[in-house]
């Protein structure tokens, strides 16, 4: 498939090996979560492979993106984290020509969750958070849970972020607190 070597090529360009290597295991359990859920597998690949394509990028680039695709200006008050999946779309959009917003969606909401998530959005996410290498407390159980009813994985993962950013002291971004609400608070 000479549209995905040429895509691995291009995030390794972008990435260091440890976060390169994050990549390829995202896509594959990407691809294994599609399977279980019957989302389009090709689409769950390059969503994981590029995920954290702009995450090495400078702040100044984000900024200079936020600007140019003249974004939110709230975006200007947070960083790196926030920065690289929602604005990190823009870079993929703009440089690897990835049109599909399926995709793009799925990168912008691939760290903070959003209200509204399809199911390959849904699907990248988790990945993301229980790819084998993760070992923080609670995977394992997040791991069964997702494996076992998806949805039900992205309301534990998005409930265990917020007490992990609460516990820190770290700030809650908008979209990470409606996700909750959404996902999390009342399931009607
Ligand atoms: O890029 P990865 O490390 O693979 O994973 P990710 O994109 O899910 O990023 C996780 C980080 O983002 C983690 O350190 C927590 C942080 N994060 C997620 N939601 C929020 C947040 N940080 C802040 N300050 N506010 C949020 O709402
Ligand atoms: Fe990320
Ligand atoms: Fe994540
Ligand atoms: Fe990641």
């Amino acid at each position: 498939n000479g549209t995905r070597d040429e895509l691995v090529e291009a995030v390794h360009q972008q990435l260091r090996d440890k976060r390169f290597n994050h990549c390829l295991r995202v896509e594959q359990t990407a691809i294994q979560l599609a399977e279980e859920n019957g989302v389009d597998l090709e689409k769950a690949s390059i969503a994981g492979l590029v995920h954290d394509y702009a995450k090495e990028r400078s702040d100044e680039a984000f900024i200079g993106m936020i600007k140019k695709h003249q974004m939110d200006p709230d975006l200007l008050n947070w960083g790196n984290a926030v920065w690289h999946g929602i604005v990190g779309a823009e870079f993929i959009h703009d440089e690897l020509g990835i049109d599909d917003e399926d995709i793009l969606n799925a990168v912008r909401y691939h760290t903070t969750g959003a209200v509204e998530m399809s199911p390959l959005a849904q699907v990248v996410y988790m990945a993301d958070y229980i790819e084998p290498e993760r070992n923080f407390d609670g995977v394992d159980e997040a791991r069964q849970i997702t494996h076992k009813d998806l949805r039900a994985g992205v309301a534990f993962q998005t409930k265990h972020t917020m007490l992990y950013l609460a516990e820190k002291n770290a700030p809650i971004y908008p979209a990470t607190l409606l996700t909750f609400n959404r996902w999390v608070a009342q399931k009607q």
